[in-house]
């Protein structure tokens, strides 16, 4: 268990978190010579580069973008003389898709994962009160056991390039923050609640891990700054009188302080903003508090013009704000773990969040939105390299509920996105993952995944192990488009009678829908890739949703265009936006907030 990095950089009184964002020294590897001429002690020759970003669309020579292999990032930072005897450690929000960390020439780090946070500890190798040079390579090459999963070609001209098994563009770089971090060598290593309520009071069972054997003292105040509850031990229970509950637009969030103590000294103290709130599938509902809910909401990207899937503080605003003004309560995180600012904004704004590991392109295709309705498969899970591609999916998926464990905004677990599921031997796959995630989670949140075209009543030999079933459905748009779409409402119907013929007594959400739609585009009458025909298309979709009371949710592919490989069936990306890839409303937008606007938060109760 890779523990204490995960707590979220902060200053407390014991703590302190210097951040290493800006300009970076950045060189590409075309000769793989970083190795062999020792850049880990310094990169000749080297660009300056903005961390936190993707490299990719900074550059206007094609070769850059697309390179494909090792990426050398490097900058000094000044350790204060007043650390010395404390741990200092180097915080990675990330490094797609994988890392090693040297400092003053010292390997100190390597991780395997593009999308959650890292640190190098480095108390032994840094100088105190004086600038250490770190070095970090970073490599995006894409195979059959990364998580996400693609495959690097060698071209005939001897450069790489990424052939990734999914649909968005493959970025890559230090595309979060760094942080120099110190804390004490008695530390809080992690910590997690769990919420039940009693009344109008709400009892929290806590834990916290940490390195030593001294007294914890929690202190939980409310928003008003007011000490609302304490407890003193490791684990325990705080009862908060007349709790003010975190539900949706209403996020409601405590400050739990936690320290070690000994005596009247605090050996290591960190506070979090907690929101407190129960989550459970019941029958065909999903609960909030005890409450139904029905999803209204996207799957979103990270993914923006210039910086790429660097994390953009101005973007994450704006999304957050259209969000709001459209009248969705939920995202999902396709496909992968966001930026941790992401779920903290998300907690504020009390917005839901279903947390999606990065485990896509589980089934080998390079267009997926090709093969996906046609019944192809592709024996995926009977691959020699499965077992390896099982523990590295295994190992994300305990760092992404070791990171989010306590934000309110999180739901649910997604484990896998549009896997093979036709084949048995996806089931014991299955299998592991979804008793993982039982086993990490101490809320016990539900789990789900999203499951492709080719995934059906008939055919599908995984369902059974989603608490939710989350389906990504595209009738008239990838089968039966345009005027047939008479007849993709027909089959579309038939597959929901399916579902419901196997009176499962679950809900079921739909995590994808939605048609590619130029913002240039008006016809009268539509035609597909025109703004009228993404409304007529989604019209016809929520007919459909409509009329079957165990569909508690939907969430439209996507929130904005965004970027993706090039060729024939995308032009310069995946346009099924509702909004413009800068974040501008097409027509269905418009729709969209009149049919959320009137649909109320237990629709279907
Ligand atoms: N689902 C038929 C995964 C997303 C894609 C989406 C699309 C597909 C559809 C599969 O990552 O972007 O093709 O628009």
């Amino acid at each position: 268990m890779r523990t204490c990095q995960m707590l979220y950089p902060r200053d407390t009184v014991t703590r302190r978190a210097v951040s290493m964002d800006g300009m970076w020294k950045f060189r590409l590897d075309w000769q793989q010579q970083g190795y062999e001429k020792d850049w880990k002690d310094g990169i000749p020759n080297p660009d300056l580069i903005p961390v936190p970003a993707s490299f990719q669309d900074f550059y206007t020579e094609k070769d850059v973008r697309e390179f494909t292999g090792d990426v050398w990032y490097e900058t000094d930072v000044f350790v204060p003389g007043e650390w010395e005897g404390r741990e200092v450690a180097v915080r990675f929000g990330c490094a797609t898709h994988r890392a090693e960390v040297y400092v003053n020439g010292v390997k100190a780090a390597a991780h395997e994962g593009g999308f959650l946070p890292f640190s190098a500890v480095v108390t032994e190798i840094v100088r105190y009160n004086a600038f250490n040079k770190v070095v970090v390579l970073v490599n995006n090459e894409l195979n059959v056991t990364s998580i996400p999963c693609g495959e690097t070609k060698v071209l005939s001209n001897g450069k790489k390039m990424s052939k990734p098994y999914f649909d968005f563009y493959n970025y890559s770089g230090l595309q979060r923050s760094v942080n120099l971090i110190a804390y004490p060598k008695e530390h809080i290593e992690d910590f997690s609640v769990i919420h039940e309520f009693e009344g109008q009071d709400a009892i929290v069972h806590y834990s916290v891990e940490t390195t030593g054997s001294h007294e914890v003292e929690i202190q939980v105040f409310d928003e008003g700054s007011q000490k609302v509850a304490s407890a003193v031990g490791k684990e325990g229970e705080i009862r908060i009188p007349d709790v003010q509950k975190w539900s949706v637009g209403k996020g409601y969030l405590y400050r739990f302080e936690i320290r070690i103590v000994d005596g009247m000294e605090v050996i290591d103290e960190y506070y979090d903003q907690i929101g407190i709130r129960t989550v459970e599938v019941r029958g065909k509902d999903i609960l909030l508090n005890g409450e139904k809910i029905y999803l209204k909401g996207f799957g979103k990207h990270e993914d923006s013009d210039v910086v790429g899937r660097g994390f953009n503080i101005g973007m994450m605003k704006r999304d957050f704000e259209c969000m709001k003004w459209i009248g969705a309560n939920c995202f999902r995180t396709s496909h992968y773990p966001y930026s941790e600012e992401i779920y903290q904004m998300a907690d504020r704004e009390g917005i839901l969040v279903i947390d999606e590991v990065a485990a896509v392109g589980l089934f080998k295709s390079m267009m997926n939105f090709l093969e996906a309705s046609t019944g192809k498969q592709t024996a995926f899970f009977e691959e020699p390299t499965i077992p390896k591609l099982l523990e590295n999916h295994l190992q994300c998926i305990e760092d992404m509920i070791c990171r989010d464990k306590n934000h309110a905004c999180v739901i649910a677990w997604s484990l896998l996105n549009e896997p093979e599921t036709t084949n048995e031997a996806s089931v014991p796959y299955f299998a592991k993952v979804f008793e993982a995630a039982r086993a990490l989670d101490p809320q016990k949140r539900p789990r789900t995944f999203a499951m492709v075209m080719n995934s059906l009543p008939q055919n599908c030999k995984c369902y059974q192990f989603s608490d939710f079933l989350s389906l990504n459905r595209y009738y008239g748009w990838y089968t039966l488009g345009g005027y047939e779409i008479s007849d993709a409402e027909a089959a579309f119907r038939d597959e929901m009678d399916a579902w419901a013929a196997k009176e499962m007594n679950k809900p079921l959400i739909f995590t994808e829908y939605g048609a590619d739609t130029s913002a240039m585009e008006h016809k009268l009458p539509s035609v597909m890739w025109s703004q009228e025909y993404q409304i007529e298309y989604l019209e016809m979709c929520h007919r459909v949703f409509d009329s079957y009371d165990f569909i508690a949710g939907e969430l439209v592919w996507n929130f904005a265009d965004f970027q993706t490989t090039e060729g024939i069936m995308r032009m310069d990306g995946n346009k099924k936006g509702i909004f413009t890839r800068q974040r501008q409303p097409k027509l269905a937008a418009y729709y969209y907030k009149k049919r959320w606007e009137n649909i109320p938060l237990d629709y279907k109760k």
